[in-house]
């Protein structure tokens, strides 16, 4: 007789935590049934978020902020926005979860637990700017292909986990060691177990800097199912697609990684402009690192109406990849001239800054405020569109937003 296959133990307690109540009868569930409360549809649901959230793609989860739901100045899980190229992996087995480092430049192929790199290293805790390479896609032409992310493909949340320097330093790099790459446990969307919805990762200068962090934690909890759980590769700065969920190998490259999705127009942009609509040759194209200086006004909300007698308090977040935002300023004269806001300094490397400034609006009728951040270079955003590119890439315009004086 062929033994029924029930859930493993250590399974149901990770799925007890998803549903947040214990299973009472787990234990008589078949290996792949998946419990009714995670066969919820509703993405609002299903991640916890804001009603006001936009899904753009439910095969894979493609949801999007607005940017009156980024005001908090460490972004809360419900106002997150979330990216997957593939399926989010099912039943995972948390205290079975194990990371591997290998590759043609680690010293010594070494696999860890979840709880050896949890006692095994020191914890750090950064605020790290996470914003997808394609946020601001809607507004090239001609369109570019996937989600049409407006500006709400951004977050700043607290991560809590060991540096990946750390890590490295104790499994052993050769000195050829050029680039690591991540792998992990999501699934591709065809069901091929041989293809990986995406690979992808950093040269050794971006895994060896102190804020690249293997995360285990973020705002404070374990991080959420859809962000990584339970174990992520956080890079702040660079396009989030860096940032590997759910992973559990990452290898030590002696060449640029060439993962899914590293190569062709995937996260890369053209190396020179090119006129919009234009085939750019392979080697004419470059991996996007660092992305570029950006802001947004996530107070108040646009199509505001507000009294002429009480001047506006607007308020939000500057960001520049690896460098600091050094100027804020916004306009309300369609760019024509521009007035100084309040810029805060980050709350460590890597993190979005805050900023404000008081608008007084000259007499009754229609507006918009625009913002415009520079960075520690004296790059600033452009006001309309920066160089169009094959897949729609590092629209770092400025934001805009639309208020009426009454
Ligand atoms: N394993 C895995 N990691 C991933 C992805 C993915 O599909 N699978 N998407 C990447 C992309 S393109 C982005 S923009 C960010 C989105 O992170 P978030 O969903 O936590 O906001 O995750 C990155 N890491
Ligand atoms: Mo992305």
């Amino acid at each position: 007789m062929k033994r029924r296959n029930f859930v493993k133990k250590a399974t149901l307690s990770s799925l007890a935590t998803l549903i947040g109540a214990e299973i009472v009868f787990g234990n008589n569930m078949l290996k792949d049934y998946t419990p009714l409360a995670l066969q919820e549809t509703d993405p609002f649901k299903l991640f916890k978020k804001n009603k006001e959230m936009v899904v753009l793609n439910d095969k894979p989860w493609n949801i999007e902020a607005k940017a009156n739901l980024l005001d908090d100045k460490i972004t809360p899980n419900s106002k997150m926005f979330i990216r997957n190229n593939g399926r989010i992996p099912e039943n995972i087995d948390v205290n079975n979860w194990t990371l591997t480092i290998d590759g043609e430049a680690v010293k010594n192929k070494k696999t860890y637990s979840l709880a050896e790199l949890k006692s095994k290293f020191k914890q750090y805790t950064y605020q790290l700017t996470l914003e997808c390479g394609g946020n601001g896609r809607s507004e090239f032409n001609p369109p570019a292909k996937g989600n049409q992310w407006t500006v709400g493909a951004v977050h700043c949340a607290e991560w809590t986990g060991i540096r990946l320097k750390d890590l490295l330093e104790d499994v052993g790099v050769k000195n050829n060691a050029v680039y690591i790459g991540y792998h992990s446990a999501d699934t591709h969307l065809s069901g091929d177990p041989s293809k990986e919805p995406i690979s992808r990762g950093a040269p050794m200068s971006k895994a060896l800097q102190d804020e690249t962090l293997l995360a285990f934690t973020m705002n404070g909890k374990d991080i959420p199912l859809a962000h990584g759980y339970p174990l992520r590769l956080v890079a702040g700065g660079w396009p989030a697609s860096v940032s590997g969920k759910w992973v559990n190998r990452i290898s030590i490259r002696n060449k640029i990684h060439d993962g899914t999705k590293m190569m062709g127009t995937a996260y890369r942009v053209p190396k020179n402009p090119v006129a919009p609509g234009e085939k750019v040759k392979d080697e004419d194209m470059k991996i996007i690192e660092s992305m570029p200086v950006k802001s947004l006004i996530t107070y108040p909300k646009t199509g505001a109406t507000i009294k002429k007698e009480t001047p506006l308090k607007i308020r939000g977040h500057a960001w520049a990849g690896e460098l600091e935002v050094s100027k804020m300023e916004y306009s309300i004269d369609f760019g024509a001239t521009w007035n100084k806001c309040l810029i805060e300094k980050p709350a460590n490397r890597l993190a979005w800054q805050h900023f404000s400034a008081t608008v007084n609006f000259p007499k009754n009728g229609y507006y918009e405020v625009w913002a415009r951040a520079t960075d520690s270079k004296g790059i600033s955003q452009p006001m309309l569109l920066p160089g169009w590119n094959p897949k729609g890439y590092l629209n770092n315009a400025c934001h805009r937003i639309a208020i009426k004086v009454i």
